[in-house]
């Protein structure tokens, strides 16, 4: 199935990275836009989310922004129709997760890599079962380059990542039972 709109399903479905400001409709922009270009050419490719192993109520999402363009932008707020919250949770040097709430700069030329295992988006309070073969709604936000709407179907616990960028068959997310935040 394909997980509804947060503005249809409840209304208060979306969370920004931090301020206030940021917060808006997830609306999908435009339908008509190809999933995986934006002006600007910056780009958001193999987007996937893991299937949450039951009773969790979280889910994890994964994707990689290339920022082909000739200057830093900014991933400002992530949202999500799968859940009553969307978070990054980026994990530093040393492999502890942080929350970002004041963004994520894209480096001119440079990407931003969500995988299995490390930084990921965290999906809270499903509004409804994930499934392997559903397709969730994942709209990205970007100072410069406007709203980047993504589509990020559901793949098994251990099978390989949509993209050449994540190893493949890792193992699922640890303690994605809110041991972190
Ligand atoms: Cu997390």
């Amino acid at each position: 199935m394909r997980v509804p709109w947060p503005g249809v399903a409840a209304g208060v479905l979306v969370l920004a990275l931090g301020a206030a400001g940021l917060v808006r409709a997830a609306v999908p922009e435009s339908s008509a836009a190809p999933a995986h270009s934006t002006p600007g050419q910056l780009a958001v490719t193999g987007a996937y989310v893991r299937e949450p192993v039951p009773p969790t109520q979280v889910a994890a999402g994964y994707f990689t922004v290339r920022n082909g363009t000739n200057r830093p932008d900014v991933l400002e707020g992530v949202s999500t129709g799968a859940g009553l919250s969307a978070q990054l949770h980026v994990m530093d040097r040393s492999g502890a997760m942080h929350a970002m709430t004041g963004g994520v700069t894209v480096p001119a030329h440079g990407d931003f890599v969500l995988t299995t295992g490390q930084s990921h988006l965290m999906i809270s309070q499903l509004v409804a079962p994930l499934h392997v073969g559903d397709h969730v709604n994942i709209d990205l936000d970007f100072r410069t380059a406007g709203t980047v709407d993504v589509v990020a179907p559901v793949i098994a616990v251990g099978a390989p990542a949509p993209t050449a960028s994540a190893p493949a068959a890792s193992a699922p997310m640890p303690a994605m039972s809110g041991a972190h935040s």
